[in-house]
């Protein structure tokens, strides 16, 4: 886009927000991102959570961090610049080593990746021998090395079924592990909580106490509000939401799959319980639908990134993601055996 279909976008989506002369510097930052791109041989990620002025203009692909890290792995780009945190840009590196990649701030947390360690998956493991791991993709690279295979909230149920193990530890997220133990039948355990009995025939999930900050605040009680004063509402929650959360909503998926239902359905209004800039986002590109959403609840890190952050990153060559090869090796091996199975 140029400078003026920049600006034209801008100004349909977000001239409610913003004054026109903060649009303008907006549409000038994006044309300076373009040529530093260019220059840079750089490929821009935007991670669904990414703020609108952002999203809808430099970024060369959209999506989940899966998809985004292969999207990125398929170009012939010397630099990936991934708009979201640091685990996602961790896993555009595990597939693309011979990339630099970048993630445009040294904010880039998240209360999930940062609630285990490796040391941790070790001695689940040494507690429970021969047990499959499953983690969930939110997890740094030194974890993801430590276990058999990776998920997404998107194929969470498929890899476990696909392991044909009676018991699989399943990390770090206790409710999407509660999510997933509920739609695989399986009876789910917290060693950090519950006593264990190793004998306990009756374990078939060992679960994690790991949270997201932001989808742990969305309550049942929210949704019956809502529901309330829109009684048409259809609730679309994230399976990083509680159980009975997801349980009162109407539809439940990854960031993909929560995309794909809005485009194929053609309800009127939805409640998104998930980051609210994903809310920002669908809601700018469907003007004539009603995206509910409840922005007092927002993820610090990924709302870290505006912009000006992504010209920095190339102008400066930060923040830099590196992987010793040898933990990059076996989380690969997570990863490409998660692909395996589609
Ligand atoms: O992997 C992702 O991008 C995350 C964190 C969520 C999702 O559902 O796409
Ligand atoms: Fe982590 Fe939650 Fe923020 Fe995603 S929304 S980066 S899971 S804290």
């Amino acid at each position: 886009m140029n400078y003026d279909q920049t600006l034209e976008k801008l100004t349909i989506i977000l001239s409610d927000q913003y004054s026109e002369a903060e649009l303008m510097l907006k549409a000038e930052m994006a044309m300076k991102i373009n040529n530093i791109k260019k220059e840079r041989n750089a490929v821009i990620l935007g991670h669904n959570y990414m703020e609108p002025a952002l999203f809808h203009t430099v970024p060369d692909f959209t999506g989940d961090s899966l998809g985004l890290s292969r999207n990125a792995a398929e170009t012939d780009k010397d630099v990936i610049v991934f708009c979201g945190v640091e685990f996602m840009a961790e896993t555009a590196k595990i597939l693309s080593p011979e990339k630099t990649v970048l993630v445009p701030s040294n904010k880039a947390g998240c209360s999930l990746a940062s609630s285990i360690t490796a040391a941790d998956v070790r001695k689940l493991k040494s507690q429970f021998p021969g047990v499959p791991v499953v983690t969930y993709i939110n997890t740094y690279a030194d974890v993801k090395a430590e276990t058999d295979i990776c998920c997404t909230s998107g194929n969470a149920k498929e890899v476990v079924e696909s392991l044909n193990s009676d018991a699989v530890i399943f990390l770090p997220d206790e409710y999407l592990a509660g999510n997933v133990a509920k739609e695989t039948g399986k009876h789910i355990i917290f060693p950090s909580k519950n006593k264990v009995n190793n004998n306990d025939l009756d374990v078939q999930m060992i679960g994690w106490h790991g949270k997201c900050e932001v989808h742990d605040q969305f309550s049942v009680e929210d949704i019956e509000n809502v529901r309330a004063s829109h009684p048409d509402v259809f609730v679309l929650a994230h399976p990083e939401c509680k159980p009975e959360v997801v349980d009162a909503s109407d539809f439940s998926g990854s960031t993909t799959e929560i995309i794909h239902y809005i485009k194929n359905n053609n309800l009127q209004k939805y409640l998104l319980l998930t980051e609210c800039a994903m809310g920002d986002n669908i809601q700018a590109e469907n003007p004539n639908r009603e995206m509910l959403r409840l922005c007092a609840v927002r993820c610090p890190y990924m709302n870290q990134i505006q912009l000006k952050d992504i010209y920095d990153a190339l102008k400066l060559n930060q923040y830099e993601i590196t992987i010793p090869e040898e933990i990059r090796l076996k989380a690969y091996k997570s990863v490409e055996r998660m692909l395996q199975i589609g």
